[in-house]
């Protein structure tokens, strides 16, 4: 037989939605997987660069499928289960600020869809992907 070896699976590009009601973390997990979809995740520069070039232009602030809410030891973990791979985190961050517990991961349009870790029950649109 003809020899061959595995070199593993790239991240592809998903497709993405927005939900236009702005929701806390739990129920944005749930509004996406209401339609079989799940909270986006990004897991590489290329998704990140896809996303940016595709959000509207209204600088909203988006939940994604990340957070630290297991062990709350700023262990960034995927909703759908593992340790992040790829991360965007704007200066500073993640700094649970002023001591609050910042455990959830939003996407700040003001600041080029950077990574802002803030409180999970703040009110943010749903971006999912599938
Ligand atoms: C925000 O709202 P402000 O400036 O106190 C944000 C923090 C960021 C911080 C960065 C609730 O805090 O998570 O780390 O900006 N607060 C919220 O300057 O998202
Ligand atoms: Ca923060």
């Amino acid at each position: 037989p003809i020899k061959r070896s595995t070199v593993g699976r790239a991240a592809c590009i998903p497709e993405y939605i927005v939900y236009t009601d702005e929701m806390t973390w739990d129920d944005a997990k749930a509004a996406c997987e209401s339609s079989s979809w799940t909270l986006a995740e990004i897991r590489s520069q290329a998704q990140r660069d896809a996303l940016k070039a595709i959000l509207p232009a209204e600088n909203n602030n988006y939940w994604i499928g990340v957070n630290d809410v297991v062990g709350d030891n700023e262990n960034y973990e995927y909703a759908t289960g593992g340790s992040v791979i790829y991360t965007n985190w704007l200066n500073y961050e993640p700094n649970n600020h002023n001591g609050a517990a910042e455990d959830c991961v939003e996407l700040r349009g003001k600041k080029g869809y950077g990574w802002n870790d803030t409180p999970c029950d703040r009110k943010k649109f749903p971006l999912c992907e599938f």
